[in-house]
């Protein structure tokens, strides 16, 4: 891939990406970044998956993760979000809401890359392939170390929907047990893609 260019996407390029993103957060959370970025090539390599998309979209996935409280509560109320939105923290806004600094600050339009963003903290129940990718390529890349993540790579190489649905249950489990609050889209995508494998493993049987 020719580092100099990302048209049609973006205006400039790579090395004009990275300096935008890294300026937005501290270098841990960038060196996160730039390993979901490797990670979502390769998920997408391996999916037949849009890999400049994937690159562009693990690298930007967390740009919001570090931005104030106050601005997010701020571009709730300008962007018109639901007020429910209010109830959630940034686990929750540096996605949905996140989307809204990535367009205005780094010009970044692209609907694709943009709704993967928007679903990479709770998934959805469509997630189109680039979401599963951007989504799994957060969860599995090697900086990560919690308990399942082994379970969770060796998944994800078989069947990357599989792989979504193991991240929703761990995602689910993890919060209840914590007594944390559910974003009602976490539950809904969860049923979504319970249902999803379950009629692909029934179909497998049935074969
Ligand atoms: O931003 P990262 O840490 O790289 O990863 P992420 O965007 O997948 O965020 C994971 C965090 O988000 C994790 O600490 C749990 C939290 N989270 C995910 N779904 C929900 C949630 N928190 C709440 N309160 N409710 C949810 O439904
Ligand atoms: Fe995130
Ligand atoms: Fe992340």
């Amino acid at each position: 891939m020719k580092n100099s260019t990302l048209e049609p996407i973006l205006p400039y390029d790579w090395a004009e990406l990275e300096k935008r993103v890294q300026a937005r957060m501290t270098q841990k959370r960038f060196a996160h970044c730039q390993r979901t970025s490797a990670m979502a090539v390769k998920l997408a390599e391996q999916n037949g998956g849009d890999v400049l998309r994937a690159k562009i979209g693990g690298l930007v996935h967390d740009y919001a993760k570090q931005i104030p409280d106050a601005d997010f509560i701020q571009a709730i109320h300008d962007h018109h979000l639901p007020d429910d939105l209010l109830h959630y923290g940034n686990a929750i806004w540096h996605g949905i809401v996140g989307v809204y600094f990535i367009e205005d600050e780094l010009g970044l339009h692209d609907p694709a890359i943009l709704q993967a963003v928007q679903e990479h903290t709770t998934g959805s129940p469509e997630m189109p392939l680039l979401a599963q990718i951007i989504y799994m390529a957060d969860f599995i890349e090697p900086g990560r170390s919690f308990p399942g993540v082994e379970k969770a790579r060796t998944i994800t190489a078989k069947n990357l929907q599989a792989g979504v649905l193991f991240q929703l249950s761990h995602e689910l489990t993890y919060l209840v047990e914590k007594q944390e609050p559910i974003y009602p889209l976490t539950f809904t995508s969860y049923n979504a893609w319970v249902k999803r494998i379950s009629q692909t493993t029934q179909a497998k049987k049935a074969e």
